[in-house]
């Protein structure tokens, strides 16, 4: 028997440890596709019915109809997510050229600034460990790297899986493992691409499912980010599932990458941690209209991928965490990518930053009780906040998809629709008088409401408040995406010397980077 005096502390710390064994603290997962389209899952209305793993865990869950990316293009979404805030704020954008997409192709010479804070970094300060597996895309210079922004692991790459490339013009994209890089895309990590053969979603599986094991075992919380990219141009899928989908190659990777959530899934419940993690499937953006029978579908939704309409921010997103979220429920919560920065640290029961503006909101009384929450979307393409929905309203304030010129070389973001006067080719200021769209009525922003009517300007009012707001309130962040310059390419990873991979590298030359689009 102890000393009286020590019962009561050490009651408490018995107390304490159980409620975390207990599962007061959780655990996340994010599962982001990358380019996978609102209209790709079984659950969201494809007819070939290729999805069964995500349909279920739509059933065993929550099915989020109207949910977004912050941005049509991947590095500004995904910084998007990490950090709670608008690429306007995070730096993620140009000032190159008005409304242009940008992104961190191997020429970038910016990334995520020091100054940001990414969610895992303050979820790290609380104790959990935090892996990244597949695409980091926040800039691939050492800076930038996720080990020094909040991650305490890493197997993936730091862009997209292009190439093969002849080492000389241009390096192939490392593959890292923790701090060091691996090998290189097409050398030691294969994609063919004639055949779209690759094993890689089967890698970037075998990696969460013994990471959930290791956390599990250890009884400390984790998030992990699972942002695999066989749905990203080139398109790949492993042997397997190669041929298997009515769909094509397209269909083949969303089948393998359906497999994989299934397996994930089934390993939270192996090991018992699946009543205390809460998962999350979504997007990066829409899928690419412009890869033609290699991209997603976006569904009955407007254009895509690179474009402000709905076919390339509104994202195919289930949210599923057993015992907490109740099956079988769907939600037409305007939600965000960003709102993944609060609504996890809340979860977690740690305090926002309030320093600085965040866009997301906490969503876990969506999720956890089903309450619908007022919010705006807004729709930046670079420098310019092209598009606001408010409630069932969305205004265009510009129209752009992109140039004549690039369209007659097949650049095509709204492949096969023609909306006069909505998907225009040249930016047209419709900031006078907003095109104004119900979108639950004209799901695909075809049927202008007109300006003369109550309607418009009953949603105006409302909606040029929170424009005048949102704009009054705003301080952009530096742009990182302004410069570019071959000599910061992939060329000296780190890790490269450890295995004798580092290449020569051009003398430095720093020009602004010029995005078409
Ligand atoms: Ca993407």
């Amino acid at each position: 028997m102890l000393p009286k005096k020590w019962h009561l502390p050490v009651l408490l710390i018995l107390g304490t440890f159980q409620s975390s064994a207990c599962g007061s603290t959780p655990n996340f997962i994010i599962m982001l596709m990358d380019d996978m389209g609102w209209g790709d899952l079984g659950v969201f209305g494809e007819p070939s019915k290729e999805t069964p793993n995500l349909d279920n865990m739509a059933a065993e869950g929550m099915l989020l109809t109207d949910f977004y990316s912050a941005n049509p293009l991947c590095s500004p979404s995904r910084a998007a997510l990490l950090t709670g805030r608008l690429p306007i704020r995070n730096g993620f954008y140009t000032t190159n050229a008005h409304a242009r997409n940008g992104y961190t192709p191997q020429e970038i010479v910016g990334g995520i600034a020091d100054e940001e804070i990414l969610f895992p970094e303050l979820l790290q300060k609380a104790g959990y460990r935090n892996k990244i597996i597949g695409k980091w895309h926040l800039g691939h210079r050492p800076q930038f790297h996720p080990l020094k922004h909040g991650f305490d692991e890493w197997f993936g790459a730091p862009n997209c899986h292009f190439g093969p490339y002849d080492n000389k013009q241009r390096p192939n994209i490392p593959v890292y493992n923790g701090m060091d890089m691996v090998g290189r895309y097409y050398e030691d990590f294969q994609i063919h691409r004639e055949t779209g053969e690759s094993n890689l979603t089967q890698i970037f599986t075998q990696q969460a499912v013994d990471f959930i094991e290791r956390q599990a075992q250890s009884q400390k919380p984790f998030f992990l980010y699972w942002a695999i990219d066989a749905t990203h141009g080139p398109v790949y899928a492993s042997k397997p599932f190669l041929g298997t989908s009515r769909r094509g190659l397209y269909g083949d990777a969303v089948k393998e990458l359906d497999s994989a959530v299934g397996q994930i899934l089934d390993a939270l419940k192996t090991h018992k941690v699946d009543d205390n993690t809460l998962v999350v499937f979504s997007s990066d953006n829409g899928g690419a209209m412009v890869s033609k029978d290699k991209g997603g579908s976006n569904g009955p939704f407007l254009c895509g991928k690179q474009t402000t309409f709905e076919g390339g921010m509104r994202e195919p997103t289930i949210a599923w965490w057993p015992k907490h979220i109740k099956p079988r429920q769907v939600s037409y919560q305007l939600g965000s990518l960003m709102d993944m920065f609060p609504t996890l640290l809340s979860l977690a029961d740690i305090t926002l930053p309030r320093d600085r503006a965040i866009d997301g909101i906490d969503l876990s009384d969506t999720l956890l009780n089903g309450k619908n929450i007022d919010r705006p979307i807004f729709y930046y393409r670079g420098n310019e906040m092209m598009a606001v929905r408010l409630g069932m309203y969305k205004a265009h304030y510009w129209t752009w998809t992109n140039g004549l010129q690039e369209l007659r070389q097949g650049i095509d973001f709204c492949r096969g629709e023609n909306v006069i006067n909505v998907t225009t080719h040249d930016q047209r200021n419709h900031t006078s008088q907003p095109l104004l769209f119900h979108v639950g009525r004209d799901l695909g922003e075809r049927y202008p409401i007109s300006p003369d009517s109550i309607e418009y300007h009953s949603a105006m009012k409302k909606i040029s408040k929170v424009v005048r707001d949102h704009k009054t309130n705003l301080t952009p962040g530096q742009p990182q995406l302004n410069w570019c310059d071959t000599g910061v390419m992939n060329w000296k990873p780190i890790g490269c010397e450890k295995l004798g991979r580092c290449l020569p590298a051009p003398s430095s030359n720093p020009y602004k980077c010029v995005w078409m689009h």
